[in-house]
């Protein structure tokens, strides 16, 4: 492949409901999608799903629009780029900026299948045909408004619970969904806002048989969660810790975690999350796809990974409709009954992207072509 044309665009769009987490509330999406051309004429999307802050990772849309613009982009340039994981090498001297690598490394995917008239998950050595999907909620911190929410996730058959949790809003939504629901696969996630001294709360939701506490200390950390998984019985599965092979590793070795949550976009794309898949497959550690609120195009890659053969619980990946007003990929995603997507069968990432809605709500388009 030799890129072209490239456009990126600073995508902006309401939420349907507002989402929080331990570290703050998003209303609105904003969001970064890189297109790629190339010289025959193939095109590939992409998505580096920042947010308008650095408040998951240290990225922003502005970290990410400079760095694929003033750096990334440069880096493509006049070259014969045979496969997606060769970029790993063309963007090695530039440190950290996952998301803005992942977003661009996700175009080349979609391109290079579409080349090869296959679909992504068929390159990458998916296996499934299905993946399954598990709901994410928010803190809502109100109890009523919690079990409507779990309840209407179960309803549409989504196949396990996760619940945000924070200091003063986590033994008790968790010991109500378990007296109401009973015996759900049901998970929380701390979003990294809690130390060691809560040392009582975990040992306090190690009674309620839950799947996994997902990422409860800080979002750097290793060595406090590997002294807290020798204290409690429930698995840790780390998610902000893990940005590439190198923590999982670490990790490991120090006992830090028992299950990854691999995000594509947070690792840097569907390369490193194929090199921590494929070491965690070694070690028998399971993991599964995590999410950020991707638009269509983020959720493809999600769905395209959660195809991988050492994915071990459902995915956070909800419908396109649960947060979107308009959804800019079609078919939107949409939930079987069952709980479980339909793996696209069309070559790339097998929907079509509807440039025309994501114009609509574009805050900035940068093009290039060359
Ligand atoms: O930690 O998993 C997380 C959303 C935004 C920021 C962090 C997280 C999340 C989610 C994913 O829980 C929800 C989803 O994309 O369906
Ligand atoms: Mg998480």
């Amino acid at each position: 492949m030799r890129i072209s044309e490239v456009k990126i665009i600073h995508y902006r769009a309401p939420l349907r409901e507002a989402f929080t987490t331990s570290f703050g509330t998003m209303k609105v999406r904003d969001t970064v999608l890189i297109m790629l051309g190339d010289e025959e004429g193939y095109t590939g999307w992409g998505e580096a799903p920042v947010d308008n802050g650095p408040w998951y990772n240290p990225e922003t849309v502005a970290t990410a629009i400079h760095v694929i613009k003033d750096y990334i982009v440069p880096a493509l340039r006049n070259k014969e780029i045979r496969h997606p994981c060769v970029l790993r090498g063309l963007l090695s001297r530039i440190r950290g900026h996952n998301m803005a690598k992942a977003g661009v490394e996700f175009a080349l995917w979609d391109l290079y299948a579409k080349k090869l008239g296959k679909p992504l998950y068929k390159i990458i050595g998916g296996v499934r045909k299905r993946v399954e999907a598990g709901l994410s909620i928010g803190v809502i911190g109100d109890m009523e408004r919690l079990l409507k929410s779990v309840a209407a996730g179960l309803e549409k058959g989504y196949r396990r619970i996760k619940i945000k949790i924070k200091p003063g809003w986590d033994v008790l939504p968790v010991k109500t969904i378990r007296r109401e629901y009973g015996d759900i696969p049901l998970q929380v996630d701390a979003n990294a806002a809690y130390t060691l001294h809560d040392l009582p709360v975990f040992r306090e939701l190690d009674k309620f048989d839950l799947l996994m506490i997902e990422q409860p200390l800080h979002y750097d950390d290793l060595y406090m969660h590997s002294i807290l998984q020798q204290n409690i019985d429930t698995p840790i599965c780390l998610d902000e810790s893990i940005e590439n092979i190198y923590d999982a590793l670490a990790g490991y070795k120090l006992g830090s975690y028992r299950v990854i949550n691999i995000k594509p976009a947070r690792v840097g794309g569907l390369c490193e999350t194929l090199a921590i898949h494929w070491f965690a497959y070694q070690h028998n550690i399971p993991v599964w796809i995590g999410g950020l609120l991707e638009t269509g195009i983020g959720r493809a890659f999600q769905i395209a990974a959660a195809t991988l053969p050492n994915i071990r619980y459902p995915n956070d990946i909800s419908e396109s409709s649960r947060f979107y007003v308009e959804e800019i990929v079609e078919p939107p995603w949409k939930l079987s009954s069952d709980g479980t997507y339909i793996v696209p069968e069309k070559p790339g990432i097998g929907v079509e992207v509807r440039e025309d809605i994501i114009i609509k709500h574009a805050e900035k388009v940068l093009s290039y072509s060359f």
